[in-house]
């Protein structure tokens, strides 16, 4: 089946774009984290059981990605596994990538910005997704600052995570929110939650306690023509939990190692997620799999915020 990719140039599954067409509740899910995030199958898996739990809670899944050069908000269950068996030979695609990977026809696995900006684009305002990027620590020196943010700043799409994980400079990232205007929201707790763990020591001036909440700033924010967009950050829940030490000490480890193989640009935060994962394995099983259990937490509050947004709007 060919798509009309419209004169935004962008393919909308039939899926998505019927439930658009009657404002039904839609959750767009990024890319990265299936290709860069992942190893085959579990990758596949994973983005499977979060598109059932979008499902489950009413609303429908938009997986954005880029295929051969066209951007794609919505992929059949083909083009899914395709995605996720090719992995890593999908380049990792923020914002700054985009033009670049489409003119040449390429395969992209969208980062938080450049899903945020093609779910904006055709009229997603919810994404869901595990941890995003930050500030990084040094970020003060390198100015390695994720484009996540400034997207953030930029972009109307609410994005719904685990907040921001500790191989990032947690308070700088907050700051850096700040100044781009996105308003932060705790779920359930003062403090923006550290992924892995529960807390950062960050306390937020926002807290929501429920999808209608969460559902009532976002109308707020259209209304207004704020223009920016809102993090509502997800705390692990406490049974799986890792223990802070432990991610710590790997940071460390891996932070060095990175020093020692000069490794900066986009390749920075998978080779981090990565090393983490593994020299955590030994010692905190959660921690390893937090990954996937925190997409799939978040996919459940995010699909119930679209239901309550696409209710307001009715
Ligand atoms: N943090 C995670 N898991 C991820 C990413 C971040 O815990 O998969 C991915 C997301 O796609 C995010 C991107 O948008 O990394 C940020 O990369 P960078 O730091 O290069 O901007
Ligand atoms: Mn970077």
């Amino acid at each position: 089946m060919s798509l009309s990719t419209g004169a935004m140039g962008v393919a909308v599954s039939p899926e998505v774009a019927a439930a658009l067409a009657r404002g039904g509740a839609v959750v767009a899910l990024e890319s990265t984290i299936i290709c860069h995030g992942m190893p085959y199958p579990k990758n596949l898996q994973t983005a499977m059981e979060v598109e059932a739990i979008v499902r489950d809670n009413g609303a429908v899944p938009a997986t954005i990605a880029i295929l051969d050069g066209v951007p794609h908000v919505g992929l059949n269950s083909e083009q899914l596994k395709s995605l996720a068996i090719s992995g890593r030979q999908f380049q990792k695609t923020s914002r700054r990538d985009i033009a670049h990977v489409v003119a040449s026809g390429g395969n992209g696995a969208t980062t938080v910005s450049a899903t945020m900006f093609f779910a904006h684009k055709v009229g997603i305002p919810i994404f869901v997704t595990g941890g995003i990027g930050g500030v990084h620590r040094n970020g003060e020196q390198t100015m390695d600052i994720s484009s996540d943010l400034t997207e953030l700043g930029k972009t109307p799409v609410t994005v719904i995570s685990a907040g921001v994980k500790s191989i990032l400079d947690i308070p700088r990232t907050l700051e850096y929110l700040e100044t781009q205007g996105v308003t932060v929201a705790a779920y359930r707790t003062n403090e923006f939650p550290a992924f892995f763990t529960e807390a950062s020591g960050c306390k937020v001036q926002c807290r929501v306690d429920s999808p209608e909440e969460c559902a009532n700033i976002i109308y707020a924010n259209k209304n207004l023509y704020l223009g920016s967009g809102i993090l509502i950050a997800v705390p692990i829940p406490k049974e799986q939990a890792a223990s802070g030490n432990a991610i710590e000490a790997a940071i460390q480890k891996a932070l060095k190692e990175a020093e020692d193989k000069n490794i900066i640009g986009n390749t920075i935060t998978p080779f981090m997620l990565d090393r983490v994962k593994v020299l955590t394995g030994g010692c905190s099983l959660e921690a390893t799999y937090s990954d996937i259990a925190l997409v799939k937490n978040n996919a459940l509050l995010g699909a119930k915020i679209a239901v309550a947004l696409s209710d307001l709007h009715q």
